[in-house]
């Protein structure tokens, strides 16, 4: 049986190239100057991420993995019979790998991710694993709304959102997009999101701060992007990377400190580091389940079904609406 392909893959909105300077030039001009998270992930940037999920100190990836795979059949059961199950921010598809040998029934896999290359590459490997199921790629960002496509009928929706990617966001950002989840599934939907747990500072921090310093290579690696595409002028080992949690707003912060007072040069501008100042590159909220299923609520979800690990260090989340 041939891999069933239908879906014309939309053209990726590809980022403006003069986005990444404008966003290094607001966030560099901020008091507390900040990077957005989402320019960590270029080619090195992904390989490095990877190369984190198989640490042994950062647990969420493995836990995540073995909650998927021992609770796949409950799981299944809370999405609805014969569903079109759109995933949001796809990726190598590992999780859904889980998720669909108790899925027999799946109206249609919708694989949502902004690299369209990737999308095609890991669609049709996919395929090829699972030949009876019908893969509609779409090429979109997830973050901005986008349609799915047109020929999935009357199949019920599912959505799937694992990796605890919803901890990148801010509160009121995550609520924006877990509403805009809904309003692209519509009624009746069923949403299964993982989340990462509030857990001991040392634990949060040692999986953000690993002892081989590949957290640390995946830090510095945005300013090799600027150095790169910007024509910047950092010298990368000039700042330490540093990430601590900060129990008041609930989130892992990282952030990159300048060793010594410098002045780096971005396209055609300057940036005085101060010694000790910091760059803010990344948070990553940590919700209890409790606080999670607050904020599902707050963006139109009704909480359902959790799943954790024995010791509690994630959570798998069914949302209805
Ligand atoms: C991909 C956003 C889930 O926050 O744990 C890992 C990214 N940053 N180590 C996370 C990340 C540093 C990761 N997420």
């Amino acid at each position: 049986v041939k891999p069933v392909f239908t879906a014309a893959t939309p053209v990726t909105q590809a980022p403006e190239p003069r986005a990444f300077l404008d966003d290094v030039v607001h966030g560099f001009s901020q008091a507390q100057k900040t990077l957005p998270a989402k320019y960590f992930y270029d080619a090195a940037g992904s390989d490095l991420f990877e190369a984190i999920t198989r640490l042994p100190e950062y647990y969420p990836t493995r836990t995540e993995m073995r909650i998927l795979e021992t609770r796949g059949p409950e799981i299944a059961t809370a999405l609805p019979r014969g569903a079109a199950l759109v995933e949001f921010g796809s990726g190598s598809t590992a999780k859904v790998r889980r998720l669909l040998p108790h899925l027999p029934d799946l109206a249609a896999y919708v694989p949502v991710d902004v690299s369209e290359s990737f999308l095609r590459e890991q669609a049709t490997a996919l395929g090829q694993d699972f030949p009876h199921l019908r893969i509609e790629p779409v090429a979109a960002d997830f973050t901005h709304p986008f349609s799915l496509p047109a020929d999935l009928g009357d199949a019920p929706r599912a959505g799937f959102f694992p990796g605890s990617t919803i901890g990148n966001f801010e509160p009121a950002e995550a609520a924006r997009l877990l509403r805009q989840f809904g309003a692209i599934l519509g009624e009746g939907a069923v949403l299964v999101v993982g989340v990462d747990l509030v857990k001991a500072r040392d634990v949060l921090e040692a999986a953000y701060d690993d002892a081989a310093g590949v957290t640390g290579a995946f830090n510095r690696n945005v300013l090799k992007r600027i150095n790169r595409e910007l024509a910047g002028g950092f010298d990368t080992e000039a700042f330490a990377h540093r990430a601590v949690f900060n129990a008041q707003d609930s989130r892992i912060e990282m952030h990159l400190v300048s060793r010594v007072a410098q002045s780096v040069a971005v396209a055609d501008r300057r940036f005085d580091f101060a010694a000790g100042e910091s760059i803010h590159t990344e948070n990553s909220y940590k919700y209890t389940i409790e606080s999670f299923r607050a904020l599902a609520v707050q963006a139109g979800w009704t909480a359902g079904a959790v799943w954790t690990d024995p010791e509690a260090l994630f959570s798998v989340h069914a949302l209805r609406r």
